[in-house]
């Protein structure tokens, strides 16, 4: 099911000539929409220069804040609407490698590309532009396999940042020794990947280079999680992990979060990874905490869930008479995890398509009907499941997972219920960032926000004001 989600992305970026974009944190005291206590070490922390930064002269001492700018979106949020001033950087996504060694762009992407470029640069925030993606990672492993087709992997990927003026490439292979979609991949993926980006550290040291990575750090040539990662922390200036796509339809038996902030308080056999999690598992291997960003999802998940097990019938008494802001008026309490009704991927919001089938996809297999499934944000306010200011609204069911930190909303007539994230949820991860010291954010992906309800949010939980 995972060939809908185009999500994990490598960001390789050097730090530009021209004056680096930065944002600027605000003292605790000032930031009054934050929920971050005065006491927290908040952004502060975050402005620390890593003792083991990359190995440019890139001020990776810099928060990031920044998003993936989807091309097949630029209808929904022209580059001329992107709010330039609350990103350090953006990436634009996706260009695709190909079998024969070239960096592929869609002619779309080639006419849109200088466009979004030339935005950033006009409000000083970093383009960068990221290559692979869920279906376009078939190819990393021959193009990085051994010394001849690195240096040429790299030299394509210079010749894309020269050509487009670009201060950054990011890297979206999903993932290193595995088959994802349909990848060729081998047992030497991660460490011929840390080769290749050695190579192009050395080519390009002023570059701002980034991956997006998965909650567990890419496994070795044993198959299982790498247990020394700090090379990637020389090469690279910071890392994404893509705290999302945790639970979905046609992946999990159960309806569970999307994007949990933390997992280890869940019911045993529902800690499937989380944002907690997955900073433990990539510290703990030798990534510093600085060099991190955690990638927010401004997107959810709908599953099929059947109304006769959809709620949560001994407390919906209790709410009647609650006013507690955790359940917004009018809304009727969910069942936390319940089963799955059936594997079929519903209907998501009005950007939805049906996809009829019958085609051939990118790994060449018949394609069969069906939904994406995905609820923006945007969409959840815009198709009315939520209001102006991402409540739930009365009428839908309704649950915010204390552990997770993550709501929920059932909509009883679609048999749909969905897992997403919202200001209150991405205020917690905020905090998270600020408290553990990470190095910022990523948003995927910058069209699925609404009035700037979750960029806000992150942002004034951490603290950063715009520059
Ligand atoms: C990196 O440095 C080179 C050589 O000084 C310069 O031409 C290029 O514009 C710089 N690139 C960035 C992104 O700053
Ligand atoms: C960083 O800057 C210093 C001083 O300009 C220079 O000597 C050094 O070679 C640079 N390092 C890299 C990796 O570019
Ligand atoms: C890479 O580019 C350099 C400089 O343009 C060139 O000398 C070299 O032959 C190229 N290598 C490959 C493998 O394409
Ligand atoms: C995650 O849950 C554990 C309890 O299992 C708790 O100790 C910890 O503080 C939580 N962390 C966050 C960031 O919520
Ligand atoms: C929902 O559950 C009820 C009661 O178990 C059952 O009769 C009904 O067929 C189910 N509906 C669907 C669509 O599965
Ligand atoms: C799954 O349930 C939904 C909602 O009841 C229904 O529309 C859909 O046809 C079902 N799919 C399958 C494969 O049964
Ligand atoms: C949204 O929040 C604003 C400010 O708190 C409030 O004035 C407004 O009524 C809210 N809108 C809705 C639809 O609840
Ligand atoms: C470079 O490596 C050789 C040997 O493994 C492969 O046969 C080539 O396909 C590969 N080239 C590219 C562009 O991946």
């Amino acid at each position: 099911m995972l060939y809908m989600l185009p999500l994990a992305l490598l960001l390789v970026t050097l730090s530009s000539a021209w004056a680096a974009p930065m944002c600027s944190l605000r003292s605790a005291s000032s930031a009054a929409a934050s929920p971050t206590p005065s006491s927290s070490p908040a952004g502060g922390s975050s402005l620390t220069p890593p003792a083991t930064s990359g190995s440019g002269n890139s001020s990776n001492n810099d928060i990031v804040a920044t998003a993936w700018y989807t091309g097949w979106n630029s209808a929904q949020l022209p580059v001329s609407q992107v709010s330039w001033d609350k990103y350090t950087s953006m990436t634009y996504a996706f260009a695709l490698p190909q079998s024969d060694g070239t960096i592929l762009l869609q002619s779309s992407d080639v006419a849109l590309l200088p466009q979004f470029v030339e935005a950033a640069h006009s409000h000083n925030t970093k383009a960068l532009l990221t290559i692979g993606g869920w279906t376009g990672s078939m190819y990393f492993s021959s193009l990085v396999g051994n010394a001849d087709n690195r240096t040429a992997f790299v030299n394509a990927s210079m010749q894309l940042v020269n050509q487009y003026n670009l201060d950054g490439l990011d890297f979206d292979w999903e993932y290193p020794g595995s088959s994802g979609d349909c990848n060729v991949n081998s047992p030497d993926d991660t460490q011929n990947f840390l080769s290749f980006l050695q190579e192009l550290r050395g080519q390009a040291s002023n570059l701002t280079l980034s991956a997006a990575v998965s909650l567990k750090p890419w496994v070795d040539s044993s198959g299982n999680p790498s247990t020394d990662v700090s090379g990637f922390a020389k090469a690279l200036d910071y890392i994404a992990i893509m705290d999302y796509d945790v639970f979905g339809p046609g992946w999990s038996n159960n309806v569970g979060p999307n994007a949990p902030l933390n997992d280890t308080c869940a019911p045993s056999g529902d800690q499937d990874g989380s944002a907690v999690s997955a900073v433990n598992a990539w510290t703990a291997s030798g990534f510093p905490a600085n060099q991190i960003v955690l990638a927010l999802a401004a997107y959810g998940h709908g599953f099929v869930v059947n109304s006769s097990t959809a709620f949560d019938s001994s407390n919906i008494a209790a709410s009647a008479s609650s006013t507690s802001s955790a359940m917004p008026a009018g809304t009727t309490p969910i069942a936390a995890y319940p089963t799955v009704g059936n594997s079929s991927t519903p209907e998501g919001d009005s950007t939805d398509a049906w996809s009829p089938g019958g085609g051939v996809d990118e790994c060449g297999r018949p394609t069969s009907p069906g939904w994406g499934g995905i609820w923006n944000f945007a969409g959840m306010i815009t198709g009315g499941v939520l209001d102006q200011n991402g409540t739930a609204v009365s009428g839908v069911g309704y649950r915010f997972d204390t552990c997770s930190q993550t709501p929920y909303v059932y909509l009883e007539d679609k048999q749909t219920m969905i897992s997403y994230d919202d200001p209150t949820s991405i205020a917690a991860k905020g905090q998270f960032i600020a408290e553990q010291g990470l190095r910022g954010f990523a948003i995927w992906e910058a069209a699925g926000d609404y009035n700037d309800l979750l960029l806000d949010a992150v942002s004034n939980a951490i603290g950063i004001e715009e520059h």
